[in-house]
């Protein structure tokens, strides 16, 4: 998968075209914020040859065009049938973008105004060892709140991992605005190492499983009867959670890319 696209079937002609795979992508499919490695891109292209391939982050397409587009040198919309950014509030099929909902629109400007005020006030008062910038990160279906800062190096980034788990700095301030804002119907999910997610509740990544469906009801799309989803943070509490658990995926707990080619590796002999 690194250069030119290479051919696939159409995803009617896929020897199993009934099946879907969906990853999540931090420490499923790539180090966490690092680039996939060039063993996953060909694990993945030779998977592709046989079923539909999708992945589901709550990142954002940037992100995710960093971690598996740079290191295969194409749009990482061409390398999956399926790109599911923030949940699946970004989405694109065949490299074509589907309609999407968003955060701002379904929460209103004066109490995300509020909802803001609350989060870098209570940023500004918090005695960690290092703050660096862009402490909230607005994203079309989501925002994303670091107490560090998301321009944290790679190195500061697990720094402040170890403090925040033995402070509990994010935990702490998830009970918090669960109390002051409990009225909203908004989750916070801590899926990743410096920052947690905050969405209205039902935008998890289940929410990318209606794309799927639909996809059944337009005219030449597929019923996907089988939805493999592998991911790292499965754990009840974890962002894959909710897709991992639901009825309609059969779900995968991996521990690290590597685990993930090994499972795919066993499933599809490829
Ligand atoms: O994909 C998991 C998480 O990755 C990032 O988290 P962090 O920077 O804290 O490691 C974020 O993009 C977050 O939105 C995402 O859920």
């Amino acid at each position: 998968m690194v250069g030119p696209a290479a051919a696939y079937p159409s995803l009617a002609d896929r020897p199993m075209k009934n099946t879907i795979c969906l990853f999540d992508v931090d420490d499923t499919l790539t180090p966490a914020r690092n680039p996939a490695s060039r063993e996953m891109l060909a694990t993945l292209e030779a998977l592709r040859q046989k079923v539909a391939i999708g992945y589901v982050g709550g990142s954002n397409l940037v992100k995710q065009q960093e971690q598996l587009g740079i290191p295969a040198r194409r749009p990482v919309t061409d390398m999956f049938d399926f790109c599911f950014s923030e949940n699946g509030l970004i989405a694109y099929r065949l490299g074509v973008e589907l309609a999407s909902q968003s955060f701002i629109k379904w929460l209103g400007e004066e109490q995300y105004k509020e909802l803001v005020r609350f989060i870098l006030h209570h940023i500004a008062d918090l005695d960690i060892p290092f703050k660096r910038g862009t402490f909230i990160e607005f994203r079309n279906g989501m925002i994303n709140v670091s107490p560090v800062g998301r321009n944290a190096t790679n190195e500061e980034r697990e720094a402040y991992e170890k403090f925040d788990l033995e402070h509990k700095i994010r935990e702490t301030f998830v009970e918090k605005l669960k109390e002051r804002f409990g009225h909203l119907g908004l989750t916070y999910s801590i899926g990743g190492k410096i920052s947690f997610d905050v969405f209205p509740t039902g935008w998890d990544k289940t929410y990318c499983l209606q794309h799927l469906e639909n996809d059944a009801k337009q005219p030449g799309g597929i019923k996907y009867k089988t939805i493999h989803f592998f991911g790292d943070k499965t754990f009840k509490g974890g962002n894959d959670y909710e897709i991992f658990t639901d009825s309609r995926t059969t779900g995968h707990a991996v521990k690290s890319p590597e685990d993930t080619i090994r499972i795919v590796k066993e499933l599809f002999g490829v």
